[in-house]
């Protein structure tokens, strides 16, 4: 699938702010994707599709969740979890992406997981840098990102699990998992 192609597809399914996100997110993955040597067209793609599935209705989620081999455990947790596993299934069965790369990009860009691959890495960690964001905390995780791929992940999953701790919120185990894994792996 081309770039220009998969923007098409996105546009309309997303707000005007929520796509102009992925086309920042797109830009910022390309440049840690060419830092950090993964395929920077796979990467673009993956940050263009990312979001795509995070205005489907609730219920929608939910059934495609309960109908499909994504881990049930899933509705146990917030909703906001949803977009990213359902997104990833529906690549290829809506829009014919078939790509296992970009799939688990979109997959795990909110929780993360363990052993990430680089791509992975590359758009989880431009999902929470890119130049619109403004968390607590987002400037170190930029600086971070130009020298140091895991240790930019891991300060990005240790805030969301500081900002989600804070305010009671559940935290899915795959968030924890990411950031035991990358703990092990900083240098
Ligand atoms: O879709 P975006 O807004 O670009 O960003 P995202 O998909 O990374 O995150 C969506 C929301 O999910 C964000 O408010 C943080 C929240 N989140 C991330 N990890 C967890 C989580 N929420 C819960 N409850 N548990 C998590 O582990
Ligand atoms: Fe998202
Ligand atoms: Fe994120
Ligand atoms: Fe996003």
């Amino acid at each position: 699938m081309r770039i220009s192609e998969a923007k098409e597809q996105v546009r309309p399914l997303l707000t005007k702010d929520r796509y102009d996100h992925s086309l920042r997110v797109a830009e910022t993955a390309v440049v840690l994707a060419e830092r950090y040597g993964v395929p920077a067209d796979k990467a673009e793609l993956a940050a263009v599709w990312h979001d795509h599935a995070k205005y489907r209705p609730k219920e929608e989620l939910k059934h495609f969740i309960a109908n499909s081999s994504l881990p049930q455990d899933l509705l146990e947790y917030h909703h906001e979890l949803w977009h990213g596993p359902v997104g990833a299934l529906l690549l290829e069965d809506e829009y014919g992406l078939k790509d296992r790369d970009i799939q688990n990009a979109v997959h795990y860009h909110t929780t993360g997981r363990a052993n990430m691959t680089k791509m992975e890495m590359v758009i989880f960690l431009a999902d929470y840098i890119e130049p619109g964001r403004a968390f607590p905390g987002v400037q170190e995780v930029r600086e971070a990102a130009g020298t140091d791929l895991v240790r930019a992940c891991w300060m990005a999953a240790k805030n969301t699990i500081h900002f989600l701790t804070n305010k009671q919120a559940l935290v899915y185990p795959d968030t924890f998992h990411a950031y035991n894994d990358l703990t092990r792996k900083l240098t």
